[in-house]
């Protein structure tokens, strides 16, 4: 799906995987894990799943594997913009990633384990 407020083509993954697979699977098409690093991409985003009377979580791509409770997106930064739900992050070693909620739009730490996920591209 096209976003074109936030110069986006989002593609949304149902088939469960970890992590690293689901990087793997995101740059067969030159795509990565989404970045909601705006509140405007962040919105779009679940608008757009919204639309689809989707309810499940979603992997997103922030996570703090690389040091225990620093989150940093796909493309290297820093959070700026975020959109945790309540006491989220409950920041632990078993939790290194994030699944966003489409019916808030927000976002929850979250083991690594298998997920759906979704892709970006820009355009
Ligand atoms: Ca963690």
């Amino acid at each position: 799906m096209r976003l074109n407020r936030s110069n986006l083509c989002i593609k949304l993954f149902v088939k469960r995987k970890s992590l690293d697979d689901a990087r793997r699977s995101c740059s067969q098409t030159s795509a990565r894990l989404v970045v909601l690093d705006t509140e405007e991409k962040n919105t779009d985003v679940g608008e757009y799943i919204k639309g689809t009377k989707d309810t499940a979580t979603y992997l997103i791509g922030l996570t703090d594997v690389k040091e225990e409770g620093r989150f940093v997106w796909e493309n290297g930064k820093d959070v700026v913009f975020s959109n945790w739900y309540n006491s989220q992050p409950d920041d632990n070693t078993g939790k290194n990633c994030v699944v966003f909620f489409p019916t808030t739009y927000q976002w929850y730490n979250y083991p690594c384990t298998d997920q759906k996920y979704i892709c970006e591209k820009r355009f």
